[in-house]
């Protein structure tokens, strides 16, 4: 009982257009999570997670501010983080750059980070790359590669152990 409740709380968003691999990623940490509308809940590691799904292909701010307001409100502020995900592509990986400062504005003290996916695909931006174009934290994936799952679980520990200060 003493340790349920003292379980850690984190919720991520995965945004980023569609068909990148957001629910994809999901069903890597936990292949039976089941959805709610856009949000899941699953354990992963003695954490219990919430996700958030949204797709959007321009990061358009009015979009952001909806869905910011809702996960703000409902997320712990000390745990939360939004990842953007990628299907690396040139294109996308530009785009997400662009996106930067209406992801910043419309989710002030949230940690970002990115995960260049679909890395098993021709002509993909490596981490190191979408890293020196984002300036964000990269985490190479190719979601639908179930060995991955600890590495993707390794980046999300680095992100709640990585102390940024806010
Ligand atoms: N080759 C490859 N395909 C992937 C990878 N990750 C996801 N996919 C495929 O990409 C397609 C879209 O994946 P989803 O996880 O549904 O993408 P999504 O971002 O949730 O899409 P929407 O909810 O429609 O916005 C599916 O056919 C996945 O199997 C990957 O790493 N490599
Ligand atoms: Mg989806």
């Amino acid at each position: 009982m003493f340790e349920i409740r003292n379980k850690k709380q984190v919720a991520i968003a995965l945004i980023g257009d569609s068909k990148v691999g957001k629910t994809t990623i999901v069903k890597l940490l936990d292949k039976d999570a089941k959805g709610r509308g856009t949000t899941y809940q699953l354990e992963a590691e003695n954490i219990s997670f919430t996700i958030w799904e949204l797709r959007t292909s321009s990061f358009e701010p009015q979009m952001l501010g909806v869905f910011s307001t809702s996960f703000l409100n409902k997320s712990p502020k000390f745990n939360r983080y939004v990842i953007v995900v990628s299907d690396s592509s040139k294109e996308d990986v530009y785009k997400i750059k662009y996106s930067v400062k209406f992801l910043r504005r419309a989710f002030p003290n949230t940690r970002l980070a990115i995960i260049a996916n679909k890395q098993d695909l021709e002509e993909r931006f490596s981490s190191r790359r979408v890293e020196r174009v984002t300036k964000l934290p990269t985490l190479e994936l190719s979601a639908i590669d179930q060995t991955q799952r600890g590495r993707l679980l390794n980046f999300i520990s680095y992100l709640i152990e990585s102390d940024t200060g806010l």
